[in-house]
C-alpha cells in the first residue's frame, strides 16, 4: 500500500474512533436498577452495542444466598472439575512470545475450595473458568439456582443461551483483554468482579500479534512453557490495558477504555465483540450466559474493519465469482 493510502486508513480510523466517542459512546458504562424489558434491552443495548450493568439484576437468584463455601462443599465438594492452573494467574494470555494455555487438571470441588480458602499454601493460581457450559454439564447439581435463561434477553434475541458458565477463582486469576461472538449476560454472585471494556470501534488501536501456541505444565513443583507442535498459530491480543507498553503501541492511547465493578447481585450486559479484561476478588463466583450473536450488519462492518487493519481478506473469505 502506497503511503497515501495508507495516510487515508488512518484518517478514515481516526474518524471512525471519534464519531463513534461523540455519537454513541458513553464516558462510562450505563447503569439500570430496574430490569429491562426485551424491547427496551433490544434498542438500547443491543441494537447500538451498548453494554449496561443492572445493579441486583441476580440478587434474589436463589444463588445468591446458597452458594456459601459450607453449602457447595456439602452437595458438590466430592465431585471432580476442571480447574485452569497457571503459575502467575494468566490463563490464555502471551507469554515470552507464545499464547499460553492454562494446565487444566481435574480435582475434588472440595480441594479446591480448601486452595481458594489458603492460596499462599499452593503453588500457582486456580480457576474454575471451562468455557463450554460448564454450569451444566460440570455443576448440574447447582444449576437449578439460578435461572436456565435471562428471559429479557431470549426473548429480545428469540433464542436460548448457547452456553451457561460458572467461574470461581483466585484474586491473582486475570483474564487477558479478548472479546468473543456473544451477547454476554454476566452475573456476579459473589465477590466483585472489575470489567475493562473497549468498544469494537477502537480495533485499529488494539495491538494484535500472531503467535505459536503453548501450554503450562507443572513438574516438581516448576512450572514450564511446553510449545504446542501440532497447533496453529493463533492471533491475541498483545497488551496488558493495566500496564500498558505505549512506547511498543503507541495507537493504544487512543483505545476509549471503560471500567466498571460489578457486584454480587449485579448483571453486566456485555455486548458481542467488545474488547473486554476481567480482576475478581478472592474466590469470586459468577455465572454467565452466552447467546450466540446475530451475524448482522454490525458483523460485516467489523469484518470489514478488520480486514483494513489487518490487510488480510477474513479466514473464511470466497474469491466473488
Ligand atoms: O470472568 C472472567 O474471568 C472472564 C469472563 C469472560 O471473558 C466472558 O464472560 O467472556
Amino acid at each position: 500500500m502506497d503511503q497515501e493510502e495508507n495516510a487515508k486508513i488512518t484518517s478514515s480510523f481516526e474518524s471512525l474512533s471519534r464519531e463513534s466517542k461523540e455519537l454513541y459512546l458513553h464516558s462510562c458504562v450505563s447503569e439500570t436498577e430496574v430490569e429491562p424489558t426485551a424491547l427496551q434491552f433490544m434498542k438500547k443495548c443491543v441494537s447500538p452495542n451498548l453494554p449496561l450493568i443492572i445493579r441486583e439484576g441476580c440478587k434474589y437468584w436463589p444463588a445468591t444466598s446458597k452458594w456459601s463455601h459450607e453449602y457447595l462443599r456439602s452437595v458438590i465438594g466430592n465431585k471432580f472439575v476442571t480447574v485452569a492452573v497457571t503459575p502467575n494467574g494468566y490463563a490464555d494470555a502471551i507469554r515470552e512470545g507464545q499464547f499460553v494455555l492454562p494446565e487444566e487438571r481435574k480435582i475434588k470441588f472440595s480441594d479446591f475450595l480448601d486452595i481458594i480458602e489458603n492460596p499462599d499454601k499452593t503453588n500457582g493460581v486456580y480457576y474454575v473458568q471451562k468455557q463450554d457450559s460448564s454450569l451444566v454439564k460440570e455443576f448440574q447439581e447447582i444449576a437449578e439456582d439460578v435461572p436456565k435463561e435471562i428471559v429479557f434477553a431470549s426473548l429480545a434475541l428469540e433464542k436460548k443461551p448457547d452456553a451457561i458458565n460458572f467461574w470461581m477463582g483466585d484474586k491473582r486469576a486475570v483474564t487477558s483483554m479478548h472479546k468473543d461472538p456473544f451477547e454476554n449476560i454476566y452475573g456476579v454472585i459473589k465477590g466483585h468482579k472489575d470489567f475493562i471494556l473497549i468498544p469494537p470501534t477502537d480495533l485499529p488501536w488494539i495491538p494484535y500479534k500472531t503467535v505459536p501456541q503453548a501450554v503450562y505444565k507443572e513438574t516438581t513443583g516448576q512450572f514450564e512453557i511446553v510449545s504446542l507442535e501440532d497447533s496453529d498459530p493463533i492471533p491475541w491480543i498483545d497488551i496488558d490495558p493495566l500496564n500498558p507498553d505505549v512506547e511498543k503501541y503507541p495507537k493504544f492511547k487512543n483505545a476509549h477504555m471503560l471500567r466498571c465493578r460489578v457486584h454480587a447481585g449485579d448483571l453486566l450486559y456485555l455486548p458481542s465483540m467488545w474488547f473486554h479484561h476481567v480482576r475478581q476478588t478472592q474466590g469470586c463466583i459468577a455465572v454467565n450466559y452466552w447467546y450466540d450473536m446475530d451475524y448482522d450488519i454490525k458483523y460485516a462492518y467489523y469484518t470489514m474493519l478488520e480486514t483494513l487493519c489487518t490487510g488480510k481478506p477474513p479466514e473464511d473469505y470466497i474469491e466473488p465469482l
